[in-house]
């Protein structure tokens, strides 16, 4: 008898078909998301999972399906898993690293010009039949190339988006991170170590590309956004969380800084309301990662991890060491 496993989410056709060769699969089609009481039920029997962000596995959900083995996130964060109480309960859990890197370091950079370069205020205005003449400062924004960008995070994506600003836009970077990266990696990305506060005060773009945790919580809240520059501009691709919502809003309505991109939200898909009230925000439906390549490259390791973890014995992108099996 095959294996059973639970899909969460919609996914591509062929990845569920290769799924549906080696286990027996329910799918949920509908694609409604599931409440953690749907999630826990339709998780009986099941010895694994292909989640995506909206399901949260968590220790009541893993005592309720001890038959579990693998919950395989189709995304490389995983603030979605209680990852200690996966490993207590000897879940395996898994991500998707690597193969999002590169086109989210694009959608990084692709916010952080619509942003600085006004680009959806503008389309608004031009779409509300209300461009009526040419003016010197019309829509005027502040500058990419050559200017100081911010990097909070300086993980994978973090330094895909140190290389294009560096060697593609001339930018001088700098970034803060827990660690330091190594001489070679700074070199590389042309990124110099600072601390938080200096980043904050010196640069005229702030990227964020952190982990989501307890300790990562609201990184840029009131007090961190009266340190920027009134010129400076704010990009979110991390997670919903690493910045206070409600500040932002009131710091874009108050010109504290002149802009922000958010494609990701504090409780989303809802979006904190006066944030659609500013028009200086560019604001995205959290699809940094979303090309079709990229999101079938996801999809596809999410199921590789399902596969190499139920029928080979070992997960391909494990987040978590389980103890030894006994033998
Ligand atoms: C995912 C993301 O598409 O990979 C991540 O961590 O944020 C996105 O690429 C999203 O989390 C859905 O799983």
């Amino acid at each position: 008898m095959k294996p059973s496993i639970l899909v969460a989410r919609a996914i591509f056709p062929e990845v569920l078909a290769q799924l549906r060769e080696v286990f027996e699969v329910d799918y949920n089609e509908t694609d409604g998301i599931f409440t953690p009481a749907e999630l826990t039920r339709r998780l009986q029997g099941k010895v694994g999972a292909l989640t995506t962000g909206s399901e949260r596995i968590d220790a009541a959900l893993l005592q309720a399906n001890p038959q579990l083995k693998i919950v395989a996130n189709m995304a490389v964060g995983f603030n979605n898993f209680d990852v200690h109480a996966m490993t207590a309960a000897g879940v395996q859990a898994t991500n998707t690293p690597d193969v999002l890197t590169e086109t989210t370091a694009d959608f990084g950079f692709a916010l952080l010009m619509a942003t600085a370069r006004r680009v959806t205020e503008s389309e608004h205005y031009l779409r509300a039949g209300l461009w009526t003449k040419w003016r010197y400062d019309m829509f005027a924004g502040a500058e990419v190339h050559g200017s100081t960008i911010g990097i909070i995070g300086m993980g994978r994506i973090g330094q895909g988006i140190a290389r294009r600003a560096a060697h593609g836009f001339g930018m001088n970077v700098i970034y803060h991170n827990r660690s330091r990266l190594s001489a070679e990696l700074e070199a590389e990305c042309k990124a110099r170590y600072v601390s938080k506060d200096e980043l904050l005060k010196t640069a005229d773009h702030v990227m964020l590309v952190v982990p989501y945790s307890a300790e990562s919580h609201h990184t840029i809240g009131a007090a961190e956004l009266a340190q920027m520059k009134p010129t400076a501009t704010l990009v979110n691709i991390a997670r919903g969380g690493i910045v206070d919502d409600a500040a932002l809003a009131k710091a874009l309505a108050v010109g504290q800084i002149a802009a922000a991109g958010i494609d990701v939200f504090e409780g989303e898909p809802s979006v904190q309301p006066d944030l659609l009230k500013v028009p200086n925000v560019v604001l995205t439906p959290h699809i940094a990662s979303s090309t079709i390549k990229t999101r079938k490259a996801m999809a596809q390791l999410a199921a590789d991890n399902l596969i190499a973890c139920l029928i080979q014995g070992k997960a391909l992108t494990p987040v978590n060491t389980l103890p030894r099996q006994a033998l």
